[in-house]
């Protein structure tokens, strides 16, 4: 399989943490997003990606898949093992609504795209972007605390006893929230799932500064 990624993304990275975690070999394929413009612009992209977006998970018979929560879920199906949803339904639920929080209703609005469209078209300054992430960063991370509120201390998962799509989709999150200087201080509980995640195996493997596409003085 070849995945089409970006060092930095963090759709990107929720896609490389699920293949790392059910240990499926892939090629990387680097899309710069601000090289010339950004790659994912050019016609061939598009043509794989209608949006113009990281990640597309490429199959070796030809088979395009886009959209990371998708791809996860695919690759969740085709190899159950390990599992990256709990067993009982109501858990599944839940993990999925932690996932949901993240994915659709907070880094959609720290996108590229949407930063430039401030940027360019509504003359919002940094001063106001960087306002506006950490606003969305904000109300999503506070719910995504709250739902872990009745989380034990001993409790290092978000749900049971090993990583879902909700690690797959905080620890990105919060990698982001880091690079732009977000007040972490009051997510304890995200805190302690985050670096218990992102001690396992597949999250180091996965992490932005160890792409072959990572800047060099960005660790890689
Ligand atoms: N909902 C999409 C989001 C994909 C997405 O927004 N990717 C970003 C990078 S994290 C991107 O390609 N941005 C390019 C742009 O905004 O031009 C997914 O989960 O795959």
């Amino acid at each position: 399989m070849k995945l089409y990624s970006y060092w930095r993304s963090s759709a990107a990275y929720r896609v490389r943490i699920g293949l790392a975690l059910k240990g499926l070999a892939h090629t990387i394929e680097p899309v710069h997003l601000l090289a010339g413009g950004g790659e994912q612009h050019r016609a061939a992209y598009r043509e794989l990606q209608p949006q113009g977006l990281v990640p597309v998970l490429v199959e070796e018979d030809g088979g395009v898949l886009f959209q990371s929560l998708a791809i996860l879920e695919y690759l969740e199906e085709r190899w159950p093992q390990p599992p990256l949803l709990p067993r009982g339904a109501r858990d599944r639920a839940f993990v999925r609504a932690f996932a949901l929080v993240l994915a659709c209703e907070v880094h959609p609005l720290n996108n590229l795209r949407v930063l430039r469209y401030l940027a360019e078209d509504l003359r919002a300054d940094e001063e106001a972007r960087t306002r506006w992430i950490r606003h969305w960063i904000t109300l999503g991370f506070e719910a995504c605390e709250a739902m872990l509120a009745r989380h034990g201390p001993e409790e290092r998962f978000v749900c049971g006893d090993g990583p879902t799509l909700a690690e797959i989709c905080l620890v990105p999150q919060m990698y982001n929230a880091r690079r732009y200087g977000c007040d972490l201080s009051p997510y304890p509980r995200l805190q302690a799932a985050d670096e218990a995640a992102r001690a396992l195996p597949a999250f180091l493997a996965a992490a932005p500064e160890r792409q072959a596409d990572a800047p060099v003085e960005a660790g890689a």
